[in-house]
């Protein structure tokens, strides 16, 4: 059984450690810098400074981000390079329960979570989330710290930039390409190429102001 501390002990920490333990990994413990009490058996070690003190004490640990996305913040590559940086391994995380097709490019700290389809010939980059039953269809290129939320379906040979956030069931049409920085609202549907970072909701979407 491999060792891993999460980061972060909100939500996304729960729904991961979640998966973690369904595939056999040991989760020693998360860091938050609030006591958010035992996540599923896993203890607060402390802030992020007890992670150098996790890794002397269980050498092979892995870390993995437990802090969600929610926006186009770049908080989730920062804490994946620092940890990375530190020495952890930070592993690709897929759901026994999820279907990543041959062909399949995922990069360092993404996380696959249940229920969800990747389909061939597609490349995610690094410290991605893909949701519980989101799906990504074949050929299509996602930058890093991108957040496909629940239900959201992302067509064939789409391209989406770096630290966009795609809102839960929120659909993205074939062989469009939407720019780093963007969040689509949840149900926002995505019918041509997006050039501008921003907030875009509705359907077709329309960027906020
Ligand atoms: O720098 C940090 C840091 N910043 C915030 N280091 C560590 N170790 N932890 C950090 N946190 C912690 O992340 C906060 O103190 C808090 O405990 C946790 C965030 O929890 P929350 O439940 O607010 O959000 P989340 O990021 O786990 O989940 C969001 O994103 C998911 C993808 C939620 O909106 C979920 O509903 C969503 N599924």
């Amino acid at each position: 059984m491999a060792d891993v501390v999460v980061i972060g002990g909100g939500g996304h920490a729960k729904v991961l450690i979640a998966v973690l333990h369904k595939l056999g990994w040991d989760v020693v413990g998360y860091t938050d810098r609030d006591d958010r009490g035992a996540i599923l058996g896993a203890a607060r070690l402390g802030g992020d400074d007890a992670l150098t003190a996790a890794l002397t004490r269980h050498p092979d640990c892995a870390a993995l981000v437990g802090v969600g996305k929610i926006d186009a913040s770049s908080l989730r590559l920062r804490l994946q390079r620092d940890a990375a940086a530190l020495g952890f391994e930070t592993p690709v995380v897929i759901s026994p329960h999820a279907l990543v097709n041959e062909d399949v490019r995922l990069g360092p700290g993404t996380m696959v979570f249940d229920g969800v389809v990747v389909n061939s010939g597609s490349a995610i980059g690094a410290a991605c989330i893909l949701n519980t039953n989101a799906t990504v269809e074949h050929d299509c290129v996602l930058g890093d710290d991108v957040h496909v939320a629940p239900g959201a379906t992302v067509s064939g040979g789409t391209r989406i930039g770096d630290h966009c956030m795609v809102g839960a069931g929120a659909i993205v049409i074939q062989g469009v390409s939407i720019c780093a920085g963007c969040v689509l609202g949840a149900g926002a549907v995505v019918i041509a190429d997006i050039s501008e970072p921003g907030v875009y909701v509705g359907s077709p979407v329309r960027r906020l102001p």
